[in-house]
């Protein structure tokens, strides 16, 4: 369903840009985000997890993922690069698409986490970004070995 939808929206995307050529008419929508299929697996360690969700942009102007917050400890955005992950600065979410945070790909990076979420628990965090508001997000804490439905597990798609 979300390859689906992803497809969809790509089609329109095109639709829209084949539209707009040779008319001078108007400037793109701003960007409109909304996040979903969030949650964090149950940590293995005490003090460090990590966090996925999917970042959607409805909007015609793309924005970009400039910093995250948590009450639950110190959260970064880590993408991961030949199979090592490292701090991103700033990760773009595409005008009519979508930013992927899952495993094995780009996440939420927990580190001295002041106490140990449980399974059933939920970790809000509050994502920043370059153009538009702060979203809000309840990642609900989920067994180790949860997928998302629709999501393979694999980047780079
Ligand atoms: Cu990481």
């Amino acid at each position: 369903m979300n390859r689906r939808s992803a497809a969809t929206a790509l089609t329109g995307a095109l639709a829209l840009l084949l539209a707009g050529c040779g008319s001078d008419g108007g400037s793109p929508s701003p960007a409109e985000l909304s996040a979903g299929s969030a949650y964090m697996p149950r940590p293995v360690s005490p003090t460090m997890a990590a966090g996925f969700l999917v970042i959607t942009n409805k909007g015609g102007t793309g924005d970009e993922l400039t910093s995250v917050a948590s009450d639950a400890g110190d959260v970064s955005v880590h993408r991961t690069v030949n199979g090592v992950m490292e701090k991103a600065d700033r990760l773009p979410v595409p005008a009519h698409g979508r930013l992927v945070l899952e495993s094995g790909g780009s996440h939420l990076m927990f580190e001295n986490l002041r106490r140990r979420p449980q399974e059933g628990e939920t970790v809000a965090v509050e994502l920043r970004f370059a153009r538009s508001g702060p979203l809000t997000v309840e990642l609900p804490v989920k067994p180790p070995t949860y997928r998302p439905a629709g999501q393979t597990g694999t980047s780079g798609h």
